[in-house]
């Protein structure tokens, strides 16, 4: 589109990426009216850079279903997630390997425990128990191998699986520790980086290497997320005692934290992420009277530019997920409230505009989207583009997702 193009002319005539305010395209993903869409969900980027969304949504009657959305430059495709025998389903945390294996951790709304998915392809998914617990984190190491943080009662554990044995292994890692989101990270060497929060709290960033864990003598701060750096290096972005938004990587013991401010203030940090050139990305909430504002940090060339992504967020809490394509460019998927409903969005800086409710793909929601729902009333077949719920049945429960979104348009999405 001309409006995308002349939006990338202007971020690179300024500093790499776009000025304050441009740049970012939010798409629509997906919304219920069981206002489920979105409290759960999980994002991954694939070998070819397409982003992959796992989300509960819910069905209007028995409750929770799982999506899988692949977010790609044309179209989101969507798949139900396929019949499995654990049919409730919440808590989704989902990773690509290098080697393309998924792999899938999804809680049990019956029951304490959680089933662990992995196949190369989306049907045909192997499954097996994990320990009890609620996960926390989960990532695969480069040969696909699953690492997971899962705290039960308090009790964190970490989980991995031993392919000898054929079974899940579980260590003690702490106890206290509080039900906030964990990250969970694994170097090229076999080090696994854990960072979570106790209770009361404190936060604790964990080393696992040579089989034993010890904890860093972490920087005096909150909302602590964790991640390797390409080369192996530890880093951190916290929040530190002046609410300034700090990112630190950890060279070795002797050294100890070399910390940089990124120069901006906020009300908590959500996310960390390195690019596969070690370019750092953070995302956090600046909360300004009762607005919370979505802002991408990133350093490029010695300096941090802060981006706003989106200013329409329920709470400062929520989660967010970030990840990068294959190109080195942020993607955030993030829960955010329209004036009718919580949506799901993914937010990047070069996406083709994108609304579930527009269903001929004109960048707009109106008649014409109208039209095509109507000629497909009633229509009970899989794929048909006027299933907005992807229920497989064209109904009122779609002609719903239309008006709610009604006059949505790719112009509005883009800029403030
Ligand atoms: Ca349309
Ligand atoms: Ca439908």
């Amino acid at each position: 589109m001309r409006y995308v193009g002349l939006l990338c002319l202007m971020g690179m005539m300024s500093i790499g990426i776009p000025a304050d305010g441009q740049g970012f395209v939010r798409n629509v993903v997906d919304f219920d009216k069981s206002d489920s869409v979105g409290t759960d969900f999980s994002l991954a980027v694939d070998g070819g850079g397409i982003a992959h969304l796992v989300y509960t949504r819910g069905d209007g009657s028995a409750g929770w279903s799982l999506t899988h959305c692949v977010a790609a430059a044309e179209n989101y495709s969507y798949e139900l997630f396929p019949e499995n025998p654990y049919l409730l389903q919440k808590n989704p945390y989902f990773a690509i390997a290098s080697t393309g294996d998924f792999a899938l951790s999804l809680g049990l709304v019956t029951g304490p425990s959680s089933v662990f998915g992995s196949k190369a392809d989306w049907y045909d998914w192997f499954y097996s128990l994990l320990p009890a617990g609620r996960v926390c984190a989960m990532t695969l190491s480069g040969g696909g191998q699953p690492h997971l943080l899962i705290n039960n009662g308090g009790l964190l554990y970490y989980v991995s699986y031993n392919i000898q044995t054929g079974h899940w292994t579980q260590e003690l890692l702490d106890t206290a520790v509080s039900p906030w989101p964990a990250d969970i990270d694994c170097a090229d060497d076999g080090r696994i980086l854990a960072v979570y929060r106790r209770t009361p709290i404190s936060y604790v960033i964990a080393v696992r290497e040579n089989g034993g864990w010890a904890s860093l003598p972490g920087p005096a701060g909150r909302w602590i997320r964790g991640s390797f750096l390409p080369d192996g290096m530890i880093a951190v972005a916290y929040l530190s005692q002046d609410n300034s938004v700090n990112y630190a990587v950890y060279p070795d013991a002797q050294i100890g934290w070399v910390i940089t401010p990124t120069g901006a203030t906020a009300g908590t940090v959500t996310a960390l992420d390195h690019n596969q050139n070690g370019v750092a990305g953070i995302a956090y909430f600046k909360i300004e009277g009762n607005i919370n504002q979505l802002y991408y940090a990133t350093n490029i060339g010695g300096g941090w530019t802060h981006t706003p992504v989106d200013s329409t967020l329920p709470s400062p809490e929520h989660r967010i997920r970030l990840a990068f394509d294959n190109t080195g460019k942020p993607l955030l998927a993030y829960l955010s409230p329209t004036s009718y409903l919580p949506v799901l969005k993914l937010a990047g800086l070069d996406l083709e505009p994108y609304c579930v409710s527009d269903i001929n793909h004109d960048g707009r929601v109106d008649g014409g989207d109208f039209v095509i729902l109507s000629q497909n009333w009633m229509y009970k077949i899989p794929s048909c583009p006027a299933d907005i719920n992807r229920d497989r049945l064209v109904n009122q429960e779609d002609l719903y997702e239309l008006a709610a979104l009604w006059l949505w348009s790719a112009d509005e999405n883009q800029a403030e």
